[in-house]
């Protein structure tokens, strides 16, 4: 099947899925649309980013799936990265809802606002410790759920693993979260980034 994947290097909704199809040793073509480039403009105005958004994957029918989490599940679908019983996947599902919901909500907005020059009007000192604050509530659950099993939803590593991994990788470099205070959700990186076929998240196809 031939993909195509419209994603933005520099996102972390984007990186998770570059991540998956790494994992699963799928082939396909990337187009790279950078935040405030005339290449992510004109996406916009052609009507290429179903529901306005990058990532999109583009299957190989023209079908065009948006939503990074929507992506990373389909792709799964049928292997490990996804529990075939009821229970395991509703548990995999609210890990990926957990990103969308609080995860991403605070901790990739910190790491926009401290590296987007164009958003720095809104990185008042109050709302940064806020999301400090915030942040660290947000990898405490993480952090108390991995401290005694290895993967997020059950004994393998599945996709609430990869949705979760791209923000939490970059949290402490780009977010300015302090990681040290997390040593099983450091240890669960290690982990990940030892899985055959992992990739960079910097590691953009040409
Ligand atoms: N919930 C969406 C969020 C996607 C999203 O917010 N994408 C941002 C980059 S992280 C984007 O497309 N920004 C460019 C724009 O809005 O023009 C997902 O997980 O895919």
């Amino acid at each position: 099947m031939t993909l195509t994947l419209y994603s933005m290097p520099s996102s972390g909704n984007s990186c998770k899925v570059r991540l998956m199809l790494g994992l699963l040793d799928r082939t396909y073509s990337h187009v790279g649309l950078e935040y405030e480039t005339p290449e992510l403009a004109d996406a916009h105005t052609t009507g290429a980013l179903a529901m306005g958004k990058v990532p999109v994957l583009i299957l190989d029918d023209g079908t065009a799936l948006p939503e990074s989490n929507a992506i990373l599940c389909y792709l799964a679908d049928g292997t490990s990265w996804m529990p075939s019983d009821a229970l395991g996947r509703a548990r995999t599902l609210g890990w990926v809802f957990f990103e969308q919901n609080r995860h991403e909500t605070v901790i990739a907005v910190r790491a926009a606002l401290q590296n987007y020059e164009s958003r720095a009007h809104l990185a008042t000192p109050q709302r940064m410790v806020e999301l400090l604050d915030s942040g660290h509530r947000v990898l405490r659950v993480m952090e108390d759920h991995l401290a005694d099993q290895a993967w997020l939803a059950g004994d393998t590593p599945s996709v609430a693993d990869i949705a979760l991994y791209a923000c939490t990788h970059t949290a402490g470099s780009q977010g300015g979260f302090e990681m040290h205070r997390f040593a099983a959700i450091n240890d669960w990186l290690a982990r990940i980034s030892a899985l055959p076929g992992y990739i960079e998240l910097d590691d953009i196809p040409t």
